[in-house]
């Protein structure tokens, strides 16, 4: 439906208030997000990229059989974090400059609890740790050593996660060893998962091995609440892939998510967060970013700058891949 966006209910506020919409263009759809007239489709869950699909249907075991959102979306991720072949997330990515894979995660549930683990070693599912550090701790985040030695108070086991690929990888990088991120291949397959689930709880998941030989101790936007992920259950929910630096400097997720709180859909709400990044941005080689979003009625979009960024959808109805759309061509 396309219309102007009118009077929006801000519950945050308690109260009603009037949203310019100046800043948008008239295109924008509209969503009102206390519509009770709407139909929702739910359970429904989305993630980035191809591995999107296996962990969408990790998920979607959980969902059908009416189970909560935030362990769909950890079951999801995980199936990615554990395939040795998927060469930035989880075991098998690809290594810092120095040989090290340093992994990223986080977790954010319907109730606004949230959990990350930042540069975390030799641990192969960063998103379970991520959730013990929301139910076990009183902190969001954990980093470095701290996350590794919780993870083992917590009985994660130690494990190796250069695996020969990705030594043989990084062996032939360190053979000019120059710091040139590539897109949509070895950089940007971080896996950002969202869900609604049959109560119409929201929750989102977000791990990565982050940029292929970064320097050590780097940390992209994928464990940073309101980066890579964002959760607001009045609202909707939204994930970023691609060069988290970017992501980091506009808050993206979290400003996805305030443009659908708006009235934005979720399509325009990633278009309008890419469109920022491009705006503050001059220059925009290799500048890939993409944003996927859910809201509350299950309606979903995503957006990148450059074309190439693709997402998993399933629903009752759904299971496959889509094209973002995005604004520039390479
Ligand atoms: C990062 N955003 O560490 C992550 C990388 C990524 O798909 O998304 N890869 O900056």
């Amino acid at each position: 439906m396309k219309t102007r966006r009118n009077f929006l209910k801000l519950s945050a506020l308690g109260g009603v208030a009037i949203i310019s919409n100046s800043c948008f263009s008239k295109e924008n759809e509209s969503v009102k997000i206390n519509d009770t007239s709407k139909n929702v489709i739910k359970p429904i869950v989305i993630s980035t990229w191809i591995h999107g699909m296996e962990a969408n249907a990790a998920a979607w075991e959980i969902l059908a059989k009416k189970g909560n959102s935030i362990d769909a979306v950890e079951a999801g991720v995980r199936v990615t974090e554990s395939d040795p072949e998927n060469s930035s997330v989880g075991i098998g990515g690809l290594p810092d400059r120095d040989g090290k894979v340093t992994l990223d995660a986080c977790i954010m549930d319907h109730e606004n609890n949230c959990g990350a683990v930042a540069c975390l070693q030799d641990i192969e599912n960063p998103i379970s740790v991520a959730r013990k550090v929301m139910e076990d701790t009183p902190h969001v985040m954990l980093v470095g050593d701290g996350a590794k030695q919780f993870a083992l108070e917590k009985g994660f086991k130690e494990t190796n996660l250069l695996t020969n690929s990705s030594k043989t990888a990084w062996e032939k990088w360190k053979e000019e060893s120059k710091y040139q991120p590539v897109i949509n291949s070895e950089n940007h397959d971080t896996i950002g998962l969202l869900a609604l689930d049959e109560k119409g709880n929201l929750a989102g998941a977000c791990t990565t091995s982050g940029m292929a030989y970064k320097l050590h101790g780097r940390v992209g936007d994928s464990p940073i609440i309101g980066a890579g992920l964002f959760v607001d259950n009045e609202v909707g929910a939204a994930c970023a892939t691609g060069v988290g630096e970017a992501v980091i400097r506009i808050a993206g997720s979290a400003i996805v998510v305030e443009l659908m709180r708006n009235g934005l859909s979720p399509n325009d709400a990633c278009k309008e967060a890419v469109q920022r990044i491009i705006k503050k941005h001059k220059d925009l080689t290799n500048m890939q970013v993409g944003f996927i979003a859910l809201n509350k009625y299950g309606e979903t979009g995503g957006y990148s700058v450059y074309a190439g960024f693709n997402y998993a959808l399933k629903s009752s109805s759904q299971n496959e891949m889509v094209d973002a759309k995005f604004d520039r061509n390479w």
